[in-house]
């Protein structure tokens, strides 16, 4: 009897302990262990009550029978105790791993969400990244103008786009960046003057327009450009002035400007509706250089006139007389320069005999193929 209670005292902790990789071959243990366990109270059984017993019985064997009886019962108890404590600590191991595992899974998933997070933080990066160097940093693409990249890269990029290129036009030693649109009216145009909200100070002195115009392309030889001035209203309204051939002379000519026929839908302002306001051939004035047709002065309306860059805000442009186009006109301020003309202008775009307010202009030139 002590021997079979003290392997069971011995084999429970183990099974108590069990680790979690151990539970289904401990379990098989216990089993094993109950069926040994109720063989030598039967075979115990016998000596007592044998031969043996009968040899040298000094207890009545009812009352021997009565105390194993007893004490199989007790051991019997036990070990249903120690079965139900087993059963009860594997599922609370069970239950532990499970747990464990569950939380394992949540650390997981947080990785992966935090990872996810990650991945869509860096994808952006890249799209923010490609898209601010296509903004930003010129094409390494090179050419005379936009026309000749566009020739070149026509072959190779199936759609080239818009944006800043470099640009090394002929007979100057400098290489400059120019923004190219691609896309406009078969693209290849070389934008000269941009103003997409109207309130760029163009209040500038002769020097800035001179550093302007010493980059610009249309300074080439035996080369024709065509000019395409966009217009934007106030009212979101557009509309274009074009020029077949564009070309402007040199610094020491004042880079007097030079038109050819005009097309477009905002009439041709350049030109105006008389000589004196035509500024076809007309050399560049500046606040500080004064070559317009007002020599010593003129008289436009009621005003004598003797600077017209002074009377158009200080800016520069060709004037005559003065005319009708300043697409580098400045806002106005009211208050100080009542009655003046100082925003953009190209007064034979009207609406209702008014001439409209302009908010945004783009000026461009596209080199035309020639047969020389
Ligand atoms: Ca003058």
């Amino acid at each position: 009897m002590m021997w079979t209670t003290t392997v069971l005292l011995m084999v429970l902790p183990h099974l108590l302990s069990s680790t979690t990789t151990g539970i289904s071959t401990d379990f098989n243990q216990s089993v094993t262990v109950s069926e040994e366990f109720s063989d030598p109270p039967v075979k115990g059984q016998k000596p007592l009550g044998g031969s043996k017993g009968r040899e040298t019985c000094s207890i009545p064997c009812d009352v021997t029978v009565k105390l194993l009886r007893d004490e199989k019962h007790s051991v019997c108890g036990q070990l249903q105790q120690s079965l139900l404590a087993f059963g009860r600590s594997t599922r609370k191991l069970i239950r532990d791993v499970m747990e464990e595992q569950q939380r394992a899974l949540d650390t997981l998933g947080a990785q992966v969400t935090e990872l996810m997070t990650k991945v869509q933080t860096l994808s952006s990066e890249v799209q923010r990244s490609n898209t601010e160097m296509y903004a930003v940093k010129p094409v390494q693409s090179h050419g005379r103008d936009c026309s000749d990249i566009k020739d070149n890269l026509e072959s190779v990029v199936p759609k080239i786009p818009s944006g800043i290129y470099i640009v090394h036009p002929e007979n100057t030693d400098s290489s400059f960046e120019v923004f190219c649109e691609m896309d406009y009216m078969g693209g290849g145009w070389t934008v000269i003057q941009r103003r997409t909200d109207g309130l760029t100070d163009f209040k500038r002195p002769w020097s800035d327009y001179t550093d302007g115009f010493g980059h610009l392309a249309v300074n080439q030889k035996d080369t024709r450009f065509q000019l395409h001035i966009a217009l934007v209203s106030n009212d979101d309204v557009i509309s274009y002035a074009s020029y077949d051939d564009f070309r402007l002379d040199s610094e020491t000519q004042f880079f007097g400007i030079h038109l050819g026929r005009y097309a477009g839908s905002a009439g041709d302002a350049f030109r105006g509706y008389d000589q004196d306001q035509n500024q076809d051939t007309a050399p560049f004035s500046a606040s500080d250089v004064d070559n317009d047709g007002c020599n010593p002065f003129c008289s436009i309306g009621n005003r004598t006139v003797e600077s017209c860059s002074t009377q158009h805000n200080q800016t520069g442009w060709w004037f005559n007389q003065c005319g009708l186009a300043n697409l580098n006109g400045s806002p106005e301020d009211e208050e100080q320069n009542q009655g003046q003309r100082t925003h953009i202008l190209w007064d034979t775009w009207r609406q209702n005999g008014v001439a409209r307010t302009i908010k945004s202009v783009t000026m461009k030139i596209r080199r035309i193929v020639t047969n020389n």
